[in-house]
């Protein structure tokens, strides 16, 4: 592997100039990932200078290829690229590399630095979001007629071993293949090791196999600084009909450093010996931080030159798309807006002897959604049955079907939850999806990354306490809802009956930067009297006020609303007057004015008590008592594992005069 491989001079320049910023940039942090940024930068540096379409000078254009770091880490390469490709990332920018405040952050974040198309550093997430970017563009261009004069690119995905080691990634390829995503590439940086060593000490499979049976189209570079080979090998990736491309391109982690193919490179800064060390082997011969312009207009008239003409083309498209099918010009710009007028989920007037699971009631409002907003994609990891995610009549989201409205995830919820984030980074979707409370665990970390991300994301986890009952303690979520309260950023909403329910969607659908997590339940609910869909958006309410002056406040959200009224009535029948609030979000309802919810939680912390069938970590917070459930739960028939854990109105009645000592 040798830099007399590379195809011209001025390639040969771009590519110094790349990988000696890297070293720059690490080297001013002290910190910082080198390894792979270096051996990849010149597969990054073809990509950006032959394939890539976008324009700098509107790095959000909607139409342009997009291209997700999965390797997060190797941040320095990324914003190295993006500076000399034009992006509005200063040299200074570089130079305050990993300092706080920054436009240069440790790991790349969606939404602070231009050209940055996703959040990434935790391995695989990327690619698991490329997957949903590549899924949001076939859907989005099957959609309309003749879409694909306006919506028609590429996604491109940079990893390395560290993201194939994780198993999401095992669910992410898979769902690739199966969804043959032909305009998804994957770049694949083999360096042979990961950040405690070489690769062979815990990766011996045959990748190249590995995707081949997940159904991809396969290609190899042998050598990573061949810019010729990596360019036939995109070309190949673009032109491929039918699958997704992995291109496997072999390097050395540490190219040019006197450590070069140790994994002493992957983390560690090469400073200032080892670096001009490295530059001399690159050719570069440049005081630090500094490009000749002739780097700079060689992607200008490559890259940016590329952009900015499919940009231009791509606007007289959309004028006279416009001008041709108004209604669905109109429809694709409310998409990319998210433009959903709040009204547009109407409340039913319910009959008050509704009795509802509120896994059906979302059901319902998913069932009507693709004629309420037709930019709309979701579905589950296989439980579109019990979660009630499916949309009667669709034939399922595939590659006969781009225009369907409903996904078959398989039982892989970690991508499931990484691709809905993609499809929402990606724009022109409302998105959601759908599994068990219990296995939120499994997809918690694309969760974070969704609040992270500040993406709309709607997630519907039903099944939401120990009234599961038959399936036992391994399916009956305890400490999973305490876990999501405490995510920053997202809002959980538990609703106790229909009418919530409604009140739950309008606020996930209403929401333009934050994720929303709707806890729903298995068993039939009672529509209570007092509840309110409107109410509901200030997280916490009086559902239920006492005759007489209360002395004791019961906070209560979901299911356990119902308990809460029906013990409030036994505790009066002894005299003992109690109000019942609904607390279904205490995030929304943290977001209240202090006056509204002193009028809300209006007793003394003493005099409330906090009811949930599930942990009580959550609500000592606002009450002095918790009747919770902190243990794993049992297999039963629901009725008789409520009464186990003394959920009853007479179990509870009694808990709480034993609270009251009476
Ligand atoms: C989920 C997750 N686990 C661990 C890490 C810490 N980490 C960052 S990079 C890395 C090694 C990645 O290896 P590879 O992709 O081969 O990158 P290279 O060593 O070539 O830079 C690890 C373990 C992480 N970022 N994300």
């Amino acid at each position: 592997m040798d830099l007399f491989n590379l195809d011209s001079g001025a390639d040969n320049l771009a590519v110094g100039a790349i990988r000696s910023l890297i070293i720059d940039e690490t080297n001013r942090a002290k910190s910082g990932h080198p390894g792979m940024a270096l051996d990849i930068a010149p597969a990054l540096f073809v990509l950006f200078k032959n394939h890539l379409i976008a324009d700098p000078s509107d790095p959000n254009w909607i139409n342009r290829d997009r291209f997700v770091l999965s390797a997060g880490h190797c941040s320095a390469l990324l914003y190295a690229t993006l500076h000399l490709a034009g992006y509005a990332i200063s040299m200074e920018d570089l130079k305050a590399f990993r300092s706080l405040g920054s436009l240069t952050p440790g790991h790349p974040e969606f939404g602070l630095t231009p050209g940055v198309d996703a959040t990434a550093g935790p391995l695989a997430q990327g690619l698991s979001q490329a997957v949903g970017m590549a899924m949001a563009e076939e859907a989005i261009r099957a959609s309309y007629p003749e879409g694909e004069t306006i919506l028609s690119h590429h996604t491109y995905c940079l990893c390395g071993d560290g993201c194939l080691e994780e198993g999401l990634s095992q669910e992410a390829i898979s769902l690739a293949g199966k969804q043959k995503l032909s305009k998804l590439i994957l770049i694949y940086d083999a360096n042979g090791s990961t950040l405690d060593g070489p690769t062979v000490n815990s990766l011996t499979e045959n990748e190249k196999l590995r995707f081949l049976a997940a159904q991809w189209n396969v290609l190899e570079v042998k050598d990573g600084n061949d810019l010729a080979a990596l360019d036939g090998a995109l070309k190949k990736a673009k032109a491929s009909p039918l699958y997704p491309t992995l291109i496997l391109v072999h390097t050395i982690i540490g190219y040019g450093s006197a450590l070069q193919g140790s994994h002493k490179t992957h983390g560690t800064p090469l400073g200032e010996e080892d670096g001009r060390h490295a530059k001399a082997i690159y050719g570069y011969d440049y005081p630090d931080f500094t490009v000749p312009q002739k780097v700079y207009d060689l992607l200008k008239n490559s890259f940016g030159a590329r952009g900015q003409e499919a940009h231009r083309e791509w606007e007289g498209r959309l004028r006279r798309y416009e001008a041709a099918h108004p209604t669905e010009a109109a429809v694709f710009a409310r998409a990319f807006h998210r433009d959903i007028p709040p009204s547009l989920l109407e409340i039913p007037a319910f009959d008050p002897a509704t009795n509802e699971a509120t896994r059906a009631t979302s059901g319902a409002i998913v069932a009507k959604l693709p004629a309420l907003i037709p930019f709309t994609l979701g579905g589950s990891a296989d439980v579109a049955s019990s979660v009630k995610t499916a949309i009667p009549g669709d034939p399922g989201f595939d590659s006969e079907h781009r225009a369907a409205k409903n996904v078959a995830f398989g039982i892989r919820e970690f991508a499931m939850a990484g691709a809905q984030n993609g499809m929402l980074l990606h724009g022109g979707l409302v998105t959601y999806i759908g599994s068990f409370l219990v296995f939120s665990d499994y997809m918690k970390a694309a969760i974070r990354m969704s609040s992270l991300e500040h993406l709309p994301a709607i997630y519907l986890f039903s099944h939401d306490s120990i009234a599961v009952g038959e399936d036992g303690p391994t399916h009956e979520p305890i400490e999973q809802l305490v876990a999501l309260r405490s995510i920053p950023g997202l809002d959980v909403i538990r609703p106790c009956d229909a009418r919530e329910t409604y009140g739950a969607w309008r606020v996930a659908l209403a929401s333009a930067h934050t994720p929303t997590a709707l806890i729903l339940c298995r068993q039939d609910l009672p529509l209570l009297a007092g509840s309110s869909a409107d109410k509901l958006l200030q997280g916490a309410y009086l559902i239920s006020p006492s005759a007489k002056t209360a002395a004791l406040e019961l906070i209560a959200t979901g299911s356990e609303v119902s308990l809460a009224v029906s013990v409030q009535a036994l505790l009066a029948a002894k005299g003992i007057e109690a109000e019942v609030v609904s607390m279904p979000s205490t995030e929304l309802f943290e977001a209240q004015s202090e006056d509204y919810k002193a009028s809300v939680l209006r007793l003394p912390r003493a005099s409330r008590i906090a009811l949930e069938m599930l942990s009580g970590l959550s609500w000592y917070k606002y009450a002095e008592n918790v009747i919770s459930v902190d243990e794993f739960g049992k297999s039963g028939v629901p009725s008789d594992v409520i009464a186990a854990y003394g959920f009853t109105p007479a179990a509870v009645t009694a808990k709480v005069l034993a609270i009251l000592g009476k």
